[in-house]
């Protein structure tokens, strides 16, 4: 028997036992010992029930995703199942931690199923590109019904004990952490009455119930919205709706193929990447695993615009106590102001009480001098972007903070080594760098200076987790990785409509690629004044930054979505951006002074122009080590700009395209636009000579 499945009996009860760390994943060596511990526990003349139960921190969480993609080893999962399922013995799974994939897949072929109360069930397999494909979308319906089977299989999302109970998903849910004492009491229980095999296949009044409703078409169309772009909702639905017309085997075969088509699209190798990508970020290279991390009980953040405000507010999330210092008092009392009004807004949501508001509120306080902040751990200068006020902020800083207190910049684009030379404690400054909105957006660039300590550079790390963020370190040059990447494809977007595109026409290209929002809109978002104060700053330190038709808007108070007015207009209370015939304006006297004659610029040039200057950046920034791994380019763009997941990240992206193509072009633009943006990355051309990619690094 394989060592990762046990079977042996207690008392009555024939125990079979998963222990496969870190999550019990359905490897192919779990796969066959479950088929082995099944038939020892057939044969055990002494066992009356059987028990299915994981060591570790959890049930079984899944298929082993590291075997996608690989030849597949007898036996497939949905075997295993069935052998379960048409097992003559009672089989009883006995569920703690998270219950997912199939993992809650096998548990739906047992006849009984028991879980603790802190413990997760769900199907997540959307979020890979997949299906449930070794029946979850057969056997969940036939106990909850067509409509939330297809919610949780649809989204994803992880449902609690309590509401599994509810749903019928499981019989029993038990407080306590023994879940090996919980499972066997359990199925003592069904041993003592006696109770029989109770197959789920074989369920029908929830089938029948649901029969020729109209919910699978109205679930379609809701889908049209909430799953832009994306191939797998639609055959969850598909699969799901062939419970309700065909017969259990035939709908297992239907879901199968439909499985298996999600196995072939591109966009689960996009997700899966994204998966893994996520997960390996956490680990910084040359960052030893034990390093020491400091405390960080109380916070300070420089500033209450909506940067501030909204950093602010993930430390309340997570029961941080956090100060906010501003120069005047009516800019503070604005700041909290609005961060009082975007809690209510999330309660009028139902998605936090009114009490969470308060107690949120109550963690919030503001100051007009940095006295505060002498007991803070951690302070987050979140300041517009002057390096001279940056350098005076850090310096009082440095006086009026503790010693060991982590001084942090929320700077999108200055040097962290320039800030930090401006205090006596280098080896304590670091870049914090969040994405607006920052209470809302995942991705926490971490930008290591030239002195920052590793415990500091680990604190960072950990404080991401914490306050629920995903943090990417890495190095320290203009705009780090994540902006350094994005100027240069607002500058070819900018130029793209000096030359004759309009900015709608920029931004659909974009979209149409899967980014929720182009660069236009996504400056409005911003504010027009960002960019305006970077390019302004650039010029100031002697750097050649062409005039724009942007810089116009800003001077003319088109500062974005807080002034109804940017590169697009928008109605009180409203996000979407309509397009404004005084920008064309603008635009075309722009030309005029420029002296450009406009152009008819195709789609497939604008996607180039747009994404190939940030793959050949991305390749210099490799190159130079300010990211470490392709993959860390990836989670900072799906998490900080709405990279499509389903793509990958840019440079899985680029990976597909193929990197002979990209520079190709590059080359091509070389010669026709130029710039120092279009000469080819080093590291571009040696991975074509070589006939490698950037996941081969
Ligand atoms: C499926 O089941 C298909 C079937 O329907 C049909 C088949 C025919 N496989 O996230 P963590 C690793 S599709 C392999 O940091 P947490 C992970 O990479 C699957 N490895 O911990 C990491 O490795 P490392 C459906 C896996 O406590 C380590 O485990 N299931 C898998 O924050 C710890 O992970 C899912 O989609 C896996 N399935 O969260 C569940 N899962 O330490 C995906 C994890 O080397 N998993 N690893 O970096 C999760 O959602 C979370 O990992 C979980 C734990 C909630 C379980």
């Amino acid at each position: 028997m394989s060592e990762v499945v046990t079977y042996n009996r207690e008392g009555s009860i024939g125990v079979i036992t998963v222990n496969y760390p870190p999550v019990n994943a359905l490897s192919h060596g779990v796969r066959s010992g479950l088929v082995a511990a099944l038939e020892q526990g057939q044969k055990d003349a002494d066992a009356k029930v059987l028990l299915l139960v994981c060591e570790g921190r959890t049930f079984i969480a899944g298929a082993d995703i590291r075997e996608f993609g690989k030849p597949m080893q007898e036996p497939g999962l949905a075997a295993v199942i069935d052998q379960y399922e048409n097992s003559d013995k009672p089989i009883v799974a006995a569920i703690h931690g998270t219950a997912l994939g199939g993992g809650l897949e096998t548990a739906l072929g047992c006849h009984y199923r028991v879980a603790l109360s802190s413990a997760k069930v769900g199907l997540p397999e959307v979020k890979l590109g997949l299906l449930p494909g070794a029946g979850g979308t057969q056997r969940l319906p036939r106990l909850t019904g067509a409509q939330k089977a297809l919610e949780m299989i649809t989204t994803g999302d992880f449902v609690s004990a309590k509401d599994a109970l509810g749903l019928g998903i499981v019989d029993a849910v038990e407080d306590g952490s023994d879940i090996k004492a919980v499972g066997l009491a359990y199925a003592q229980k069904v041993a003592d009455d006696n109770k029989p095999v109770r197959r789920v296949r074989d369920l029908t009044d929830k089938i029948d119930a649901d029969k020729g409703s109209d919910v699978f078409d109205q679930f379609r169309a809701g889908l049209q919205k909430k799953a832009r772009g994306l191939f797998s909702p639609f055959k969850c639905v598909d699969a799901v709706e062939a419970a309700f017309n065909l017969p259990f085997d035939d709908g297992m075969k239907r879901e199968r193929e439909l499985f298996m088509e999600c196995m072939e699209s591109p966009q689960r190798g996009g997700l899966i990447h994204s998966f893994f990508a996520e997960r390996e970020v956490s680990k910084v290279k040359g960052l030893a695993k034990d390093t020491p991390v400091r405390e960080i009980n109380k916070v300070g953040v420089i500033g209450a615009g909506t940067m501030g405000g909204g950093i602010a507010m993930n430390f309340a999330n997570a029961g941080i106590p956090v100060t906010i210092a501003e120069v005047k008092q009516e800019a503070l009392d604005k700041g909290l102001a609005v961060i009082r009004r975007n809690y209510e807004n999330t309660a009028k949501k139902g998605r936090i009480t009114q009490a969470q508001v308060e107690e949120r509120m109550s963690l919030i306080s503001g100051t007009l001098t940095y006295d505060d902040f002498s007991d803070v751990d951690l302070v987050i200068e979140a300041v517009f972007e002057s390096m001279d006020l940056k350098k005076t902020i850090f310096g009082q800083l440095d006086k009026a903070c503790k010693p060991g207190a982590i001084l942090a910049s929320n700077t999108s684009t200055l040097s962290i080594d320039d800030i930090a030379a401006a205090t006596s404690r280098p080896q304590d400054v670091i870049g914090l760098h969040f994405f607006s909105p920052a209470n809302v957006m995942k991705l926490l660039e971490i930008v290591r200076g030239e002195k920052t300590s590793d415990e500091v550079k680990a604190t960072a790390m950990a404080l991401a987790k914490k306050i629920r963020k995903v943090g990417v370190m890495v190095g320290n040059c203009y705009g780090f990785v994540g902006n350094r990447m994005l100027h240069k494809r607002g500058a070819e977007a900018m130029a793209l409509v000096n030359e004759g595109a309009s900015p709608q026409q920029v931004d659909k290209v974009l979209t149409d690629l899967g980014f929720p929002m182009g660069q236009f809109a996504m400056s409005d978002l911003a504010g027009i004044d960002i960019g305006y104060s970077i390019r302004k700053e650039r010029r100031k330190a002697g750097e050649d930054v062409p005039a724009s038709w942007m810089d116009k808007l800003a001077e003319q108070g088109r500062l974005g979505q807080k002034t109804q007015a940017g590169v697009y207009k928008y109605e009180e209370g409203n996000r979407k951006p309509i397009p404004d015939p005084q920008v064309d304006q603008i635009i075309a006297e722009f030309r005029a002074e420029q002296g450009i004659t406009s152009r008819e610029i195709t789609d497939q040039e604008i996607l180039e122009r747009c994404m190939y200057v940030m793959i050949n950046e991305g390749a210099k920034i490799l190159e130079e080590g300010i990211a470490d791994r392709a993959l860390d380019i990836d989670i900072t763009w799906i998490y900080g700009y709405g990279f499509p997941a389903y793509r990958g990240g840019p440079m899985f992206w680029a990976d597909q395209v193929g990197l002979d193509t990209i520079l190709a072009s590059v080359k091509n633009f070389q010669d026709t636009v130029g710039g120092e943006q279009w000469k080819p990355a080093g590291l571009l051309e040696k991975l074509v000579a070589e006939g490698r990619q950037f996941g081969d690094l």
